[in-house]
């Protein structure tokens, strides 16, 4: 991330400071540091930073229903802005709620500051009431936490967790602070001194390797831009744009990139991945040269890594060191924030790139070919037969109805990948989701959470009959605060990826995957009467004639909340696929149908059927080494699958 935002006018040092306890100075260090919106819950260790919180006119309290929503809520509040999110809980159970949306932050790289209480320090370390050792269990999960336990270090402690949330390469910090560091008082100092010895984020990158990356970028036959959410997190769409179209290269966005690049942009593939389209897909696996920009060689993206993309040379761009070469050897490492890199990558290509004669275009044979695969291999879906709604239509609705300005935020399964499919995303920060934990819960904190931080936006939470069932209950807060989001549950009435895997892999055999939600069955619950009880507006449809109607409702009502029950097929299916743990040369269009014209099966002259039960028995051998795997190396594990502890795995 290139900047930081600018904190409020900082008070000139006075001879006497002030005194304040160090709740006062949480609070005012907030104000000093531009924090403008709090998501949190109070209890007894934090209490102490409540009152204060009830005399400031600059910060907004916003009260949460369970502290994993007051988490997701300041992600989606930093992923729609670029500002950094707040979250507050007090100690034990308030904190650990939090770490779900904490280790979720970590994955998606997302700049959030947690501040739980702490029991008194005096108590620390002797099972005291309500006590967890948040710091050791969020260490593993966090760019960084401090613990603080006097009153004076507050003001540092807490300029030092921002900063570092926001800058390099961003995530969470956590900074508990015991109880008694809270009520005790200490003179308040400002600008405090930040004394973080060791952490310098590179951001101007090496000279010789950009011109380096540039001469391959010039001379490449078939590259690809491979674009990561690293691109969204350091704004560096822009400076994307202009390197993509002085080249004439393809792009993919991941799916945590959705929104870095137009998706109206002719250059623009697609999505990458397990569910990416065939021709995004394709390219990265015949590519002669990646350039990752912000992208860290995900499992999803690569498919079996030792084959993906087996002819490209790799150009890896990222602010985080530890992300290069992590997965994949990079040819030309590049360690700096993008929206610097990208300026002077392009430069230097202009430099030494031949320019291309008129009426012709970079990269001639490569574009003829994946101009083919696009034509032959276009996102679509097939309509149900069951009478019930295509989840697909409604999301492309919804998406197409609302336009590019709007924000969604997605649950986590079919849903998700259908959002991120038909949705055309055309800005960054547009599209929210848990790409890296994947969590279910996520989309109706992170939507109220990105409503908070852009009001004048329609923002979408576009979830699962599943995922909804686990956070609901921020609808109270929402309805209570005045954040009018609106939810389309796609209610398939099961865990539907997971369903969808029982189909594919298990035979059909769909074990504790139904919901009992929606068509046919007791829906427990009745998402349209459990709106309602919020004080939601609650809309049910069943056929496809009342989608658009339904989604005009929704766009109209902003008086409060808006739930659209959506009465899906639970038997839709995502398409694309790679299965798990096989090269992404076997990319499923559909069921049963794999790209005929993949070389391999062309130079064998295997047939699809062929590919298929290949395919199948590759699964089948990557079970059987991993569970041997599993076996040889958990030590814990005997022969019966039950560990020490007697326990079923
Ligand atoms: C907290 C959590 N638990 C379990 C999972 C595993 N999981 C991934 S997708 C999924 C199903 C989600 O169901 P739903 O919200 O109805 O979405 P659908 O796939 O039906 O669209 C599950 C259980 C998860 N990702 N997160
Ligand atoms: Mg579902």
């Amino acid at each position: 991330m290139s900047a930081t935002p600018a904190p409020s006018p900082a008070p000139t040092r006075s001879s006497t400071p002030e005194l304040l306890t160090g709740a006062q100075a949480v609070v005012r260090t907030l104000e000093l540091l531009g924090v403008t919106d709090v998501f949190g819950l109070p209890g007894g260790a934090i209490l102490p930073v409540y009152d204060p919180l009830m005399d400031t006119d600059k910060i907004r309290h916003i009260l949460v229903r369970h502290e994993q929503g007051a988490g997701h809520a300041a992600e989606g509040y930093a992923s729609s802005s670029n500002k950094v999110g707040v979250a507050i809980a007090t100690s034990g159970p308030g904190a650990t709620n939090l770490v779900t949306a904490i280790a979720d932050a970590y994955m998606d790289s997302v700049p959030i500051v947690a501040i739980t209480g702490q029991v008194f320090s005096t108590l620390m370390g002797t099972d005291a009431f309500q006590e967890a050792d948040i710091v050791g269990i969020t260490m593993p999960i966090t760019k960084h936490s401090i613990l603080v336990k006097t009153a004076d270090e507050i003001p540092s402690a807490l300029a030092a967790a921002y900063h570092i949330a926001s800058t390099g390469r961003p995530g969470p910090v956590l900074v508990d602070i015991t109880k008694d560091a809270q009520q005790n008082t200490a003179p308040f100092v400002w600008p405090p001194k930040v004394d973080l010895p060791g952490y310098r984020p590179v951001t101007k990158a090496h000279g010789k390797q950009i011109q380096t990356a540039a001469q391959m970028l010039a001379e490449a036959k078939r590259p690809v831009l491979y674009v990561g959410g690293g691109i969204i997190r350091s704004r560096a769409s822009e400076e994307l744009l202009a390197l993509a179209e002085a080249a004439g290269a393809p792009v993919v966005t991941t799916l945590m990139a959705r929104g870095a690049f137009p998706d109206s942009n002719p250059l623009n593939l697609g999505m990458p991945g397990m569910h990416g389209t065939v021709p995004a897909v394709l390219a990265l696996q015949d590519s002669d040269l990646l350039v990752s920009l912000g992208a860290r060689f995900d499992d999803r993206v690569t498919g079996k890594a030792s084959l993906f993309a087996p002819g490209a040379k790799v150009v890896h761009v990222d602010i985080d060191p530890a992300e290069i070469g992590k997965i994949r050897m990079a040819d030309v490492p590049i360690v700096g924030d993008l929206k610097d890199v990208l300026v002077d990558l392009l430069a230097a290509f202009r430099e030494v790139a031949p320019a291309v004669p008129a009426g012709s275009r970079r990269y001639a044979a490569w574009w003829k070919r994946l101009d083919e695969l696009q034509a032959e291999f276009p996102l679509g879906y097939t309509k149900t037969t069951d009478g019930l709604l295509s989840p697909q239509h409604v999301i492309q609705r919804i998406g197409e109805l609302t336009g590019p300005e709007g924000v969604y935020a997605a649950g986590v399964g079919q849903h998700q990948m259908w959002a991120a499919q038909f949705i055309k995303y055309e800005r960054p920060n547009s599209w929210l989701n848990s790409g890296g934990a994947g969590t279910m819960g996520y989309s109706v904190p992170a939507a109220m959470g990105a409503k908070v931080a852009e009001p004048d936006r329609v923002v979408w939470a576009i979830d699962g009959d599943g995922c909804f069932q686990m956070t609901n209950q921020e609808l109270a807060t929402c309805v209570i605060n005045n954040i009018p989001i609106k939810v389309a549950v796609i209610n398939n009435s099961s865990l539907g990826m997971v369903r969808q895997w029982q189909t594919l892999f298990y035979g059909g055999r769909y074990s504790n995957t139904s919901l009992n939600t929606g068509h046919g069955s007791i829906r427990v619950p009745d998402f349209v009467k459990l709106a309602d009880a919020y004080g939601a507006l609650g809309i049910r449809v069943t056929e496809e004639s009342e989608v658009d109607a339904a989604i005009q409702l929704a766009l109209e009502t902003n008086d409060r909340p808006v739930v659209i029950d959506f009465v899906v097929s639970a038997d839709a299916m995502v398409w694309p696929m790679v299965p798990q743990g096989v090269s992404n040369s076997y990319v499923q269009y559909a069921r049963d149908h794999s790209p005929t014209w993949d070389d391999d099966a062309a130079e064998t002259g295997r047939s699809d059927d062929t590919l298929v039960s290949e395919l199948a028995a590759e699964i089948e051998d990557e079970a059987e080494l991993r569970s041997q795997a599993e076996l040889t190396l958990d030590p814990q594990n005997d022969s019966t699958g039950r560990d020490s502890k007697g326990a079923q795995r």
